[in-house]
């Protein structure tokens, strides 16, 4: 633990160990006698010297608060709990600036009350100059799925916008850092300062490639930031957005106007439909379709699976390539294998490629690339309107070139 040391050493002025009981011993809870006697047994298990008496009192006329108070002095400071009974849960605080154990604490609590469930919470109190960087997180974004995994980017922000549309909960935030950010479903889809590395690199190296890339579809990317790439080629005659959620196209609208504005190009046509569906109605259409698709979670599962390639497969022309967003190298690499799998049983040729996005966990996304026909790694001389931020013919070659435990991928 982070400040355990520094507090056995005495720079801390000392620590709180709150723990949230749930599903007690409802008659322990019930019990002044009881909660007196656990007081007395924790304080002679972590070696603390009670000053004066436990005193209990019941309190509640409202039955959500009905139930036990305790308090305990100790010569270090004070032990407190509140037992309720309404939900037969208990919280305890252990508040001290003489060092004791905290998993000492928790044990013998959540044993003695009998507690099914308990969350604990470890606070500590800071000296004068003590003070450190690490923030309060009240004001913080992390992804909920990487915090299950016990890890988290966060970036202090500010939520501006949140709706529960049909198919996923939208979320815009203004960041300190990275400038306004998207969120659906409490994963970051893009950040204002690094939504570029994302975007140039999901459509230019196919663009880049492809002769003569006229008509192009892009299924989910409904911020936009994908068709704005697309429209810096002057060729392309017809780009169709396919995105099963409006309320995602309408938050870009208003909230991101930094990729949104590609809305306004002539070629761009949205279908609000099901990409699944929508497919099924185009048979060797595009030159190009572009899967710039959340994770393979909630609406997005579909869209990594062999029906959904053979649907692509089947709307692209003869010489067609498809680019689909395809997960972390470092922390999904077994499913990058499995969803390549299915790709190379209908495509004759497939490499995954990569860029580097500082708000996706671990920093990087990659891509995959299918090609019926152009070998992904010759991309052609041709100009372009607007500005590249990241792309280069370089960074077109580098980023096919894989970390030795991929490699696999593109043999
Ligand atoms: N882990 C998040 C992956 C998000 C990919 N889609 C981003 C959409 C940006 N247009």
């Amino acid at each position: 633990m982070q400040f355990m040391d520094e507090f056995k050493q005495g720079k801390m002025w000392g620590m709180v160990t709150s723990i949230d009981l749930f599903n007690c011993d409802p008659e322990k809870i019930r019990s002044s006698e009881e909660i007196k006697k656990y007081v007395k047994e924790l304080c002679q298990k972590i070696d603390m010297k009670r000053f004066g008496e436990t005193i209990t009192v019941r309190f509640g006329e409202e039955k959500r608060v009905q139930g036990y108070s305790m308090t305990q002095l100790i010569e270090t400071s004070l032990i407190s709990g509140h037992f309720a009974e309404d939900t037969n849960s208990a919280y305890i605080d252990v508040f001290s600036c003489k060092y004791y154990d905290p998993e000492k604490v928790e044990e013998f609590t959540k044993e003695f009350f009998k507690a099914k469930k308990t969350e604990t919470n470890i606070v500590f109190r800071k000296m004068p100059g003590t003070e450190t960087e690490i923030p309060n997180t009240r004001n913080w974004f992390f992804e909920s799925l990487e915090v299950k995994k016990g890890r988290a980017l966060g970036l202090k922000a500010k939520q501006i916008y949140s709706k529960q549309s049909s198919y996923q909960k939208i979320e815009a935030y203004k960041t300190d850092s990275f400038g306004k950010m998207l969120v659906l479903d409490n994963t970051v889809q893009l950040t204002e300062k690094d939504e570029f590395a994302y975007h140039e690199m999901i459509v230019h190296p196919a663009l880049f490639v492809h002769p003569k890339p006229e008509k192009v579809l892009v299924i989910g990317g409904g911020d936009g930031g994908t068709i704005r790439e697309i429209t810096k080629h002057k060729e392309v005659k017809e780009i169709h957005l396919c995105d099963l959620d409006k309320e995602v196209v309408l938050t870009a609208k208003k909230f991101l106007p930094f990729t949104a504005k590609a809305f306004k190009d002539k070629r761009v046509q949205i279908f609000y439909e099901d990409g699944f569906e929508f497919l099924k109605k185009r048979n060797d259409y595009y030159d190009i379709i572009i899967v710039d698709s959340t994770d393979p979670v909630g609406p997005g599962k579909i869209l990594f699976s062999s029906k959904f390639y053979k649907l692509v497969f089947d709307s692209l022309k003869k010489d067609g390539i498809l680019i689909n967003q395809l997960e972390i190298m470092f922390y999904d690499y077994g499913f990058i294998t499995k969803t390549s799998e299915k790709i190379k049983k209908l495509f004759p040729k497939f490499s995954y490629y990569y860029t580097l996005v500082p708000t996706y966990p671990s920093g990087a996304i990659g891509f995959g690339f299918a090609s019926k026909k152009y070998n992904a790694l010759n991309p052609k001389k041709k100009k372009i309107t607007g500005n590249l931020k990241y792309y280069t013919k370089e960074i077109h070659k580098a980023s096919f070139v894989l970390p030795k435990y991929a490699e696999k991928l593109n043999k």
